[in-house]
């Protein structure tokens, strides 16, 4: 038997985690090191994940497992289809130990607590030493929210985003001012779509052999998961999500900021990023890309609108949002402080509807795997939460259908951000809007079978009933708060006739809704 020392340590590294640099891997000598990556059925079924969302993630593995190899480690790679394939994380880690007979295993904390869960039961089932690494490619430690949460009755987002430009220096004059005299230039951040927009097409990536490959399998596999292959375009290697990065930057960030809230029918990208599957699986370093962003305002190509929006988003809301998960896990997972009860309208997965702004983002969630901030949170987002769709479903259907979706940033911007689910922990409000709001941002309601200014009645667009019929179910508890209170006087001076009008139309549009069938998002 070999002696301790010249045993290998194992190296786990999970789907989200191709990052050579990674906490775990960091350091270690390649002759002693063997990291182990895994195909799971697990991972690819808890959910009924869409089909390009598992397409990306084993091919960016098996690209990230080859060019670790080219460079010297040992790896060890198992996947799907192999016959002994345990399934699971702790199983494979299992098999793994007895090939490999390691001294110890370094793992780096996991992005989802359900994963995180089942590795730390391994220092009990395992012979070998294991150790976690704190993931710190994200900025702001776990230990660190978890104190600046403790000293707060409320968290805030903007308060949160000011300490972190202070810890990066991003965006800060030499005497600890924001760049421009403003934290936050938010109000910068909603033009409506106008003619002049011209977004240049986003660099996409034809499926080489391993990509194509991978392609075929998950058609083979997971054919009847929501979604379509045909687009499949994303970057899967660092190289290529550093392509994609410095696309943006070149020709879609300056305008990223005046139409960050902006929607146009049929058009998917507009001046967004694109980069969030790259930084969410470890491609890209949030850091980088926020910095060279931020040398593109110093040298006056970009303007503070546009990056300190596109940092904010970065280095405030995405730090956010994985703080407040690690926060409130596992309890934010069940909330439902609205009591909402409706199951999911089956449109969600069939794009079946004549409201035109959803069919257009179910339309893209469907083909690109992707729909962009303002159409997950005011049109998805807002339908679900003022027809009271149960959270639950609602989770389950933004981890399925996104290649974005990791539970860390999903679980947070629906439960909390769209549905109010926390109770306002991390919203002051709930985003609850009317046809108004679509209208004015979007060119969606042009054709719209519906009409935005008909508030009641046929014809009228479904979303302004819904909202006061919202705000009228859940008074009792939003009368009170500052920010949504003074609303309650306009419906008051509406009068009981106005108001049953309003009422009745939301209800006899929540009769139409047919409920989703079950085994879209889970095997049933
Ligand atoms: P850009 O608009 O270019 O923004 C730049 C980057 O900022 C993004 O790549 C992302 O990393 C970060 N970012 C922006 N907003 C947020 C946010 N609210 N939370 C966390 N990071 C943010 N993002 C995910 O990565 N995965 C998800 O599963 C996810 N689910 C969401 C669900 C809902 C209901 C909402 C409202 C938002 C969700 N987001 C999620 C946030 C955001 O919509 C996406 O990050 C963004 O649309 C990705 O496209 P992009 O890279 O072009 O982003
Ligand atoms: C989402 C996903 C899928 C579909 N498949 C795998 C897989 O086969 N192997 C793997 O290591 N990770 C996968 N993931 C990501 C995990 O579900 C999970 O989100 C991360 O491991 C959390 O760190
Ligand atoms: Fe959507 Fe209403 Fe506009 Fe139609 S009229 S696109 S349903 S907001």
């Amino acid at each position: 038997m070999p002696d301790h020392a010249s045993r290998p340590v194992l190296v786990p590294i999970l789907g989200d985690q191709l990052t050579r640099g990674l906490a775990s891997l960091r350091g270690r000598a390649k002759n002693d090191t063997v990291i182990l990556m895994m195909e799971l059925w697990d991972e690819a079924t808890y959910v009924r994940h869409h089909k390009q969302k598992i397409a990306l993630i084993f091919s960016a593995m098996r690209h990230f497992a080859a060019e670790l190899e080219e460079a010297g480690w040992s790896v060890d790679y198992t996947r799907l289809t192999e016959p002994d394939n345990a399934g699971s994380f702790t199983g494979e880690v299992a098999r793994a130990i007895e090939r490999h007979d390691p001294r110890a295993v370094h793992v780096t904390h996991s992005g989802e607590w359900r994963v995180q869960q089942a590795i730390e039961q391994w220092p009990e089932k395992f012979a070998c030493d294991v150790e976690i690494f704190e993931d710190d490619r994200f900025l702001c430690p776990l230990s660190e929210f978890r104190a600046w949460a403790q000293d707060r009755g409320t968290l805030r987002m903007e308060n949160f985003y000011r300490d972190m430009r202070r810890m990066t220096g991003l965006l800060m004059t030499d005497d600890g001012e924001p760049v421009g005299g403003e934290w936050n230039y938010d109000k910068l951040n909603r033009e409506s779509p106008d003619e002049d927009m011209d977004p240049p097409p986003r660099p996409t990536f034809a499926p080489d052999d391993i990509t194509s490959e991978v392609i075929a399998l998950v058609e083979e596999r997971f054919g009847g998961h929501f979604g379509s292959l045909e687009n499949f375009g994303w970057p899967v290697t660092r190289a290529e999500a550093e392509e994609a990065a410095d696309a943006f930057l070149a020709e879609r960030l300056a305008r990223f900021g005046p139409y960050q809230d902006a929607m146009v029918h049929g058009q998917d990208d507009l001046y967004h990023s694109m980069l969030s599957t790259s930084l969410n699986l470890g491609l890209l370093d949030p850091l980088d890309l926020c910095r060279r962003a931020e040398a593109l305002y110093a040298a006056g190509q970009a303007p503070i609108n546009s990056v300190e929006g596109f940092i904010r988003q970065i280095i405030g809301w995405r730090e956010y949002v994985r703080g407040f998960y690690w926060q409130f896990m596992p309890g934010l997972a069940e909330a439902n402080a609205l009591e909402a009860h409706r199951p999911l309208p089956e449109f969600y997965w069939t794009g079946a509807t004549d409201m035109r702004c959803l069919a257009d983002c179910i339309r893209s969630t469907r083909d690109n795997a992707h729909a962009h901030h303002i159409q997950r949170l005011m049109v998805l987002g807002n339908f679900a939460l003022i027809t009271g769709v149960d959270p639950q479903a609602v989770q389950d259907w933004y981890l399925v259908v996104y290649a974005d979706a990791y539970e860390w940033v999903e679980l947070p911007n629906v439960a909390a951000m769209i549905l109010y689910a926390d109770g306002g922990k991390l919203a002051s409000k709930p985003y609850a809007a009317s046809g108004n709001y679509i209208n004015t941002m979007s060119d969606y309601c042009r054709k719209c079978t519906y009409s935005p200014h008909k508030k009641t009645g046929e014809g009228a667009c479904p979303f302004n009933p819904l909202y006061w019929h919202f705000m009228h179910r859940h008074r009792e508890r939003l009368e009170s708060n500052h920010r949504v209170g003074r609303i309650y006087a306009n419906w008051d001076r509406m009068g009981a006739e106005r108001q049953r009008e309003y009422l009745g139309s939301a209800e006899a549009f929540l009769e139409t809704l047919v409920p989703e069938k079950e085994g879209w998002a889970r095997d049933s």
